[in-house]
């Protein structure tokens, strides 16, 4: 089944990161994504700019950049500048008042625009924004925080979702204390690509390519 595995950086062991870049790349992850917070639009900072510029010059593959801060339009030339095209950068619609112009900005750059979803956050909402991104970043989880509980009710929306994908043109990726039983449950319904952190990836007794190589010889 084709499905891609992202690595949650900021779960990472940050005193070896270029360690735990090439070991998650030898252990066959796909993407590295990069949780940036402000402290405002979330009550956390994370990592920032400097950690996405470090992974991204040291990773072969591509990163995934998720925006969770206030008007990202502000600042965007930023991480424009030190990405390359097949990147991905996620902004959250309600931390802008113009979402379309900070998309189309992502666009011209020859990145891969996308939106994340918070779970309070209706389908309708953002409608027509699924006709521009590529991506859509569902939270499974409050934004903010490594390590927190499952959300049930966004599993509704994720179907959802996936009714819309194939007209309007988008994939959806899984943020937020996924486990193998969620990526068992909805890979096969179309969800294409999971965020790996604490719940199944980091911090266990185990080798990174163990622990991939597992989750993608699941039974499906
Ligand atoms: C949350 C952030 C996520 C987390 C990820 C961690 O604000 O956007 O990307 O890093 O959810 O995974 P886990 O399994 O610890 O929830
Ligand atoms: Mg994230």
């Amino acid at each position: 089944m084709d499905f891609e595995l992202t690595a949650s950086m900021m779960c990472a062991d940050f005193g070896n990161l270029e360690k735990e870049v090439k070991a998650l790349e030898e252990g066959g992850i796909d993407s590295f994504h990069i949780d940036i917070m402000d402290g405002r639009y979330v009550p956390n900072f994370a990592m920032s700019l400097n950690d996405m510029t470090y992974i991204a010059r040291h990773a072969k593959g591509p990163v995934d950049v998720h925006l969770m801060i206030e008007h990202p339009n502000n600042r965007i030339g930023l991480f424009l500048e030190n990405l390359r095209p097949g990147d991905t950068i996620y902004i959250h619609p309600e931390a802008e008042y113009h979402p379309s112009t900070t998309l189309q900005f992502i666009i011209n750059a020859g990145l891969i625009p996308g939106i994340a979803i918070n779970p309070g956050t209706s389908v309708e909402t953002v409608m027509e924004m699924l006709r521009i991104v590529k991506k859509v970043l569902v939270m499974s989880v409050n934004p903010g925080n490594a390590g927190q509980m499952y959300l049930p009710y966004v599993g509704k929306k994720i179907t959802r979702l996936l009714s819309l994908k194939e007209d309007m043109d988008f994939e959806i990726y899984w943020d937020g204390a996924c486990s193998a039983e969620k990526i068992l449950e909805y890979a096969p319904k179309g969800v294409k690509g999971f965020v790996l952190g604490t719940t199944l990836l980091f911090g266990k007794d185990r080798p990174y390519g163990e622990t991939l190589q597992a989750i993608r010889e699941l039974r499906f």
